[in-house]
């Protein structure tokens, strides 16, 4: 019996997922995650980062990450799982992370003692010991440079497919240039989270892809190649330090003997480059055609689409992105996401059940009250001092709070997505979150929409599996079509649909509204949004 086996690995914000397929039998056949702050307790993080300074600096551990992927293949030993079958493996990692790493670490990786673990041999390796990851938001400063060097915020946009993001890798590297001088001059290699660990796997420097490579600020979005004009403003020497960039689908080369011989995998086993898991999702999920949206509800919240053509957003709030196709993903990524929900969860000692029996017994349109949740500084609209704004209610109010801050999340939504809103049939809905339909039906009376829920919450996880076995396939000239390949494995999942309650359709467009008045009040020195909170009210809950 013909075994060809695929690995998805996935290294998000707080877990690292293992996530196997079987080609021939078009399911998945096997899935673990390590959790961060579980799993490897001693590197005392709290839902995988560590939070500093009034919550603007966000780091984590990468010995942490390199750690947890030994002690993942060594759970995939312990269930006796068939790794010699394993044909190829690719990754997906949450985006704009990056490591900073000296001269020895391409060495020590060539040389890599399978009876060590990882971590004992690559603890030197790095210069810089915490990893800025996408939740932080401490370098305004240097965004506010960069832009002014490529021209302004118009052209920062047309040139990388952004505008400068806190988050982004080049204002992060820009500022670690800036205070830690002498750490860059030692910096040999600067990697994303997902190239970094692509390189553990292969032994050797792995190229960054397209898909996370757009989220710097350093690339090109036309050329798809490392812009000069950005690493000028960027850093000095920055292009000796960066890694050369790929097309997501192509071979990086077989895995390194390490995992050869430490588990058993074969030693042609395959390795395609990681992206970052938004595009990974992109595939897990299925929008590989136009006019296909979807929101991720994980740690961030993401509402991304597939696009045929470059299309950036001059408002400068959304991010073009390479997707693994070779085409395009046009994405909106909100940090209150799921920390958000949970802030609220926990305020009320509520298990998940009980947050959507509320969700369940509320009134859309919550009686006119309004939440910006700006639990954590917030990426989309900009707010860099976190502070919660209630309208028409108190911090004591169970119920008010539950459905506002769902409400306020997908308002806010559709409202800062309008750009890239393409004539979409269905939505499809993934993430840790997206397994609360309570939360989902709120989302589909917002968007007015039917959405799809699948069996499968790791999209990205499975995206870089579905990835690694269409590059397989494709070097053994049995071309694999995109669309073919993952409808074959969505429809062999369960999935439901939300439908949209039509009866809501008016009161959240005059929601949003109202929602879009508070905003620009506490954001833009906007008007009152008194006046037009209360005419909601009156029309529809007060008769
Ligand atoms: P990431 O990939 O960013 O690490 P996940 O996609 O795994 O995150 O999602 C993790 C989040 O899912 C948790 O932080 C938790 O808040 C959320 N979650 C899990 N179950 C539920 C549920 N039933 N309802 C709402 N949120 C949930
Ligand atoms: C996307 C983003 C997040 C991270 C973490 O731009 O910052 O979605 O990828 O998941």
């Amino acid at each position: 019996m013909i075994m060809d086996y695929f690995l998805g690995l996935d290294c998000s914000t707080q877990s690292l997922t293992g996530f196997i397929i079987d080609f021939n039998k078009k399911r998945s056949v096997y899935s673990y995650s390590i959790n961060f702050d579980k799993d490897l307790p001693e590197y005392k993080t709290q839902n995988g980062v560590y939070i500093s300074n009034g919550g603007n600096i966000v780091h984590s551990n990468p010995l942490m990450w390199i750690e947890a992927l030994d002690l993942l293949f060594s759970k995939f030993v312990q269930d006796r799982l068939p790794l010699e079958n394993i044909k190829a493996i690719s990754g997906s990692a949450q985006q704009h992370g990056t490591v900073y790493l000296n001269n020895s670490f391409e060495s020590i990786l060539k040389e890599l003692d399978p009876s060590k673990t990882l971590n004992s041999q690559l603890d030197r390796v790095f210069t810089r010991k915490t990893s800025p990851v996408w939740m932080d938001s401490s370098t305004t400063k240097e965004c506010e440079e960069i832009r002014y060097k490529l021209g302004g915020m118009e052209s920062t946009v047309k040139i990388t497919g952004s505008n400068t993001f806190e988050r982004f890798s080049g204002p992060q590297i820009r500022k670690f240039f800036k205070l830690n001088n002498n750490d860059y001059l030692k910096t040999s290699v600067i990697h994303l989270v997902s190239s970094f660990l692509s390189s553990i796997l292969l032994g050797k420097n792995s190229p960054i892809d397209h898909g996370d490579g757009a989220g710097m600020n350093l690339m090109n979005i036309e050329t798809k190649e490392w812009d000069q004009k950005a690493l000028d403003a960027t850093a000095p020497d920055l292009l000796m330090k960066l890694p050369p960039l790929i097309n997501s689908y192509e071979i990086l080369g077989k895995i390194s003997p390490y995992f050869v011989e430490k588990y058993k995998f074969a030693p042609d086993t395959l390795l395609i480059p990681w992206s970052g898991d938004n595009p990974n999702s992109l595939i897990g999920i299925g929008l590989t055609t136009k006019g296909r949206a979807a929101i991720s509800l994980g740690t961030s919240d993401t509402y991304f689409v597939y696009l045929k053509r470059l299309n950036v957003d001059l408002s400068g709030e959304g991010h073009i992105f390479g997707a693994p196709t070779g085409d395009y993903v046009g994405l909106v990524c909100y940090k209150n996401g799921s920390l958000a929900r949970e802030k609220i969860k926990n305020c009320f000692n509520l298990s998940w059940k009980d947050f959507s029996n509320i969700l369940k017994n509320t009134p859309p349109g919550n009686h006119g009250k309004i939440m910006l949740p700006y639990f954590f500084p917030e990426i989309v609209p900009l707010v860099l001092k976190p502070t919660v704004y209630r309208f028409g209610f108190s911090k004591n109010d169970q119920e008010g709070n539950v459905r506002a801050v769902i409400e306020a999340q997908f308002l806010s939504m559709k409202l800062h997505s309008k750009w890239v809103q393409e004539e979409t049939e269905e939505m499809y809905a993934t993430g840790g979150a997206s397994s609360n339909l309570e939360i989902i039906q709120v989302a589909a009376n917002i968007f007015n929409i039917n959405i799809r829920q699948f069996e499968v919450t790791e999209s990205a996880a499975l995206g870089a599996a579905l990835r690694s076995s269409k590059s397989y396939y494709d070097s053994t000239k049995k071309i694999v079509d995109w669309t073919e390949l993952v409808s074959q494995y969505l429809n062999m999942q369960k999935s439901v649909v939300i439908r949209p309650n039509k009866k809501y359709s008016e009161l959240y467009n005059d929601m949003l509204f109202v929602y879009n008045k508070c905003e620009s009040f506490v954001l833009k020195n906007g008007e009152d949004p008194e006046p037009y909170r209360k005419d909601f009210i009156k029309k529809y809950f007060e008769n």
